[in-house]
């Protein structure tokens, strides 16, 4: 039988992050995707495709997270972009509501279009509400750089203090991924789980940064740990995947290009017939 992965998101409309990377990753990687809305983005072509936001009314967040969870009996989670103090509360309610063997939070903080103000609002809603809940949190550069407190992250050892001060905010393990702008040749992510820390490279390709890459890692670990694999493995696993899926790139006419999901399984089909 097939198994089951959720995700409660943002909707990024050109297609290329948020729910719309998480739902392909989880097909790519075998599990049905069951997806909730919690705000909309648009990119605004005539406005140097700054963001345009809008969140959900959270009774709507609620509505569909009912029917989601009453549909199927989902038990792992991934949580993107949340957007409001509100939204956060609609789904740490939500969350709250019953046990989850696995929830994932890939802790989107600001999105460019918000208010500074309202976004720190949001930041410590999230702090507060949905961090201490996680099982795993993946946050990138910028986001560990704030959630940690830390003045800086340039080094890996840096890094991995972020990933130690972040464990003691509640998560049980924390993912910080160097990504383009850690300086090195590597894009460097280390694990850290209270006990043991793991440190996961694989050689930058380019220097650009590639939209849907953060969401995409994120869900690839929600898809692994829907079919059991444990945290090591399924972090393993989705660095590989996001790795196929920036290689594999698409080009669109944004600023950035977007990992492209099918990649990887492009790479494996092309390896079994060689
Ligand atoms: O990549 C972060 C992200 C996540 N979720 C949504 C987004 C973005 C970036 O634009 O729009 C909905």
């Amino acid at each position: 039988m097939v198994d089951f992965a959720y995700v409660i998101a943002g909707s990024e409309a050109t297609g290329g992050a948020g729910l719309q990377a998480d739902l392909k990753t989880f097909q790519e990687l075998g599990v049905y995707g069951v997806g909730t809305i919690t705000c909309i983005v648009s990119f605004d072509p005539k406005n140097n495709w700054g963001h345009r936001f809008v969140p959900m009314d959270p009774q709507v967040i609620t509505d569909q997270i009912e029917a989601a969870t009453a549909a199927h009996d989902l038990d792992v989670v991934k949580i993107g972009m949340l957007g409001t103090p509100a939204t956060i509360d609609a789904v740490a309610e939500a969350l709250g509501r019953q046990q989850w063997r696995h929830v994932v939070l890939d802790p989107v903080l600001i999105c460019k279009g918000q208010e500074p103000g309202a976004a720190l609002d949001t930041d410590t809603a999230l702090r507060e509400k949905i961090l201490p809940r996680a099982s795993v949190v993946t946050p990138n550069l910028f986001e560990a750089t704030v959630l940690s407190g830390l003045a800086q992250i340039t080094t890996e050892d840096e890094l991995i203090e972020a990933a130690k001060r972040i464990h003691a905010l509640g998560p049980a393990s924390v993912v910080v991924k160097g990504g383009v702008d850690l300086p090195g040749d590597d894009a460097v992510d280390v694990l850290y789980d209270g006990t043991e820390v793991s440190v996961f490279r694989a050689p930058k390709i380019g220097q650009e940064r590639v939209s849907g890459a953060g969401c995409t890692l994120a869900a690839a670990i929600t898809a692994e740990l829907a079919k059991g694999a444990d945290i090591d493995d399924a972090v393993l696993f989705a660095k590989e995947f996001v790795t196929a899926g920036i290689e594999g790139r698409v080009a669109a006419n944004t600023p950035f290009d977007s990992v492209w999901q099918g990649a990887y399984v492009e790479q494996f089909a092309a390896d079994e017939l060689a």
